[in-house]
């Protein structure tokens, strides 16, 4: 009976045996430390990848690409891939984070591993996605789905989420994927708005024409702090995604992902 037991530190681009004991159980262990799925780091990061047993053969790669163990140390969306096989047996983990440098306060409000605290205005049907080409980040993805009643299509983040905030004051950022199959279909003025609902009634709207998006996914980053949208930002009552397409009549499933918060010094 043995026990094969190895970390590999990727830190060191080393491979350490940490322990022989006795045990003849073979099953196959992947840990990643030093990120955490989901996670925005404002700094450099250096995961660290323990693998059990030490003769298991191992794959690792960073957004698909070979990875050697280094720090990552680049503004970017990440996602660090850890596969291990022995035999017949594999093991494969996977973590997804951003490195944000100079941010503060990031504040994920949904990654959407799940579907709660939104409502819907005009030609818009949500439902909840995990199909890898509509996925973002970890977790899964809302599905809006757009049957062409209406142009305007319209998620609400409302103050019934189990994330929401009221006070956006510790905040100058506000940012968001959005993925759209075909967006020459969108109209051409006004494409997105984003829109803070405040308890007077009022609205700080924020609006993106079409030539700022592709094809596929996009991301929006809205300035809380912009001087010209006299916004205090201290009470909100609700967050309106809009989408809006050229002709009413077009029907479109698009996607939104990873809605988050922070503070960038400018
Ligand atoms: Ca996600």
């Amino acid at each position: 009976m043995r026990r094969w037991r190895t970390v590999v530190s990727i830190a060191v681009l080393a491979f350490l045996a940490i322990a022989l004991a006795g045990c003849d159980d073979t099953a196959v262990v992947v840990d990643i430390t030093g990120v955490e799925d989901g996670a925005a780091y404002s700094e450099a990061v250096t995961p660290v990848i323990v693998v059990e047993p030490e003769n298991a053969e191992v794959s690792i790669t960073l957004n698909g690409q070979p990875y050697d163990g280094g720090p990552i140390s680049e503004n970017g969306d990440y996602t660090l891939t850890v596969t291990a096989t022995l035999d017949d047996k594999s093991r494969s983990q996977s973590v997804s984070f951003k490195i944000m440098l100079g941010v503060s306060n990031y504040y994920l409000i949904d990654n959407f591993a799940g579907l709660d605290g939104f409502s819907t205005e005009n030609d818009a049907a949500l439902s909840h996605t995990t199909d890898p080409a509509f996925v973002k980040s970890a977790g899964g993805a809302l599905k809006v789905t757009k049957s062409g009643s209406d142009a305007r299509s319209m998620t609400r983040l409302r103050n019934y989420h189990a994330r929401f905030v009221t006070d956006l004051t510790p905040y100058n950022r506000l940012g968001f994927w959005v993925y759209f199959p075909q967006a020459s279909l969108l109209r051409e003025d006004v494409a997105l708005q984003v829109c803070f609902w405040l308890p007077s009634g009022g609205k700080i709207n924020y609006t993106y024409p079409a030539a700022d998006f592709v094809d596929g996914w996009n991301y929006v980053e809205v300035d809380l702090a912009d001087p010209e949208k006299y916004f205090t930002r201290t009470s909100v009552d609700l967050i309106e995604f809009q989408v809006r397409t050229a002709d009413g009549a077009t029907a479109m499933d698009y996607y939104y992902d990873d809605i988050a918060l922070w503070w960038r010094q400018d």
